[in-house]
């Protein structure tokens, strides 16, 4: 008879509990009661006979610029309604109860941040940021969309060069992640004592090798889910559910734990 997710989540919040650096790993999952799609939802409409990994490649842009930008646009509206959600809000509230709390991020719609995180590694980028496409003044050429006349149909060329496309700042199939962001991210996997893993599919590399990295050098690791998938052979804690709804329970039960905790307990703060 399997534990509970009840018992479970008690597991998890007394093991978080202990953390002196606590990574949080989060993917699409975690905006998906956000009301933005995951990758693995199906593109519905003008992209709905692509798939993201097609769409989110350079090859792709210069092949459909227009396309690919309406794509971006499209989602980029989809942001403009979104908030984040109790399993973003949760993971601000973290801060406030660990000594310290990084959070690396495959996604691209800023929410966390939005939600209080006040360390966000952003992986894959941002769908805030453009810039141009040919690098006219360096990697990257950032632009400044607002001072830009353009449509959601057709992509814009750059103001600079006026030759190379504006482009959204995300790091697409095949293009190397930010350098720093990602040696942080490896070094942080590394120094972790607790990585929780939130709503993540665990099929894009190299992020989906952080909570291996964790574990192999020592880390405990929960995942967040909704159903079992490639990271769940490697958690030591499985909390199956929707994030929105099972990361409020896990806090609330680390601040029952902390409340109990004995007066004037040390916060030592991670490097
Ligand atoms: C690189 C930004 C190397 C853009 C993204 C074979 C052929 C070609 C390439 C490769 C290959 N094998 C490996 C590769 C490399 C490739 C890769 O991993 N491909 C995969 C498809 C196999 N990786 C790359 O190309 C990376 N770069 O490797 O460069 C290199 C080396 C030398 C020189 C040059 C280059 C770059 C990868 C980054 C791509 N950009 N995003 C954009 O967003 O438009 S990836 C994008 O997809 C996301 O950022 C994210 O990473 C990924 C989607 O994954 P998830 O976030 O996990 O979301 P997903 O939809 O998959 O799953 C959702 C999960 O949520 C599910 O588990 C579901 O159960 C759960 N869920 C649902 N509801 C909830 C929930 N969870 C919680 N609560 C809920 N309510
Ligand atoms: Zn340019």
């Amino acid at each position: 008879m399997g534990t509970s997710l009840e018992q479970n989540i008690e597991q998890a919040a007394c093991l978080i509990s202990q953390a002196t650096l606590l990574v949080v790993s989060s993917g699409a999952g975690i905006s998906k009661e956000s009301g933005i799609p995951t990758f693995r939802d199906a593109p519905t409409g003008l992209w709905a006979n692509y798939n993201p990994e097609q769409l989110a490649t350079r090859h792709g842009f210069r092949r459909s610029p227009d396309l690919v930008w309406s794509w971006y646009m499209m989602r980029r509206d989809l942001l403009s309604e979104a908030r984040p959600n109790p399993g973003h809000y949760a993971v601000a509230e973290l801060e406030r109860l660990l000594p310290r709390v990084v959070v690396l991020t495959q996604n691209i719609d800023g929410l966390h941040a939005q939600a209080g995180s006040s360390d966000v590694v952003e992986l894959h980028g941002s769908i805030r940021r453009f810039k141009c496409f040919d690098n006219c003044r360096g990697d990257p050429t950032p632009i400044d969309l607002e001072t830009l006349e353009y449509t959601h149909d057709v992509a814009p060329r750059c103001p600079h060069c006026g030759v190379g496309y504006v482009r959204p700042d995300v790091v697409w199939f095949g293009e190397m992640l930010p350098a720093g962001a990602i040696d942080r991210a490896f070094t942080l996997a590394r120094l972790c004592d607790v990585m929780l893993v939130i709503g993540t599919s665990g099929i894009v590399q190299p992020a989906a090798s952080l909570p291996v990295e964790a574990k192999q050098a020592g880390a405990r690791v929960v995942e967040v889910n909704p159903e079992p998938g490639l990271i769940t052979p490697h958690a030591d804690i499985f909390l199956q559910g929707p994030s929105g709804e099972v990361l409020p329970q896990v806090v609330a039960m680390l601040r029952a734990i902390r409340g109990s905790a004995p007066d004037g307990q040390n916060q030592t703060g991670a490097s």
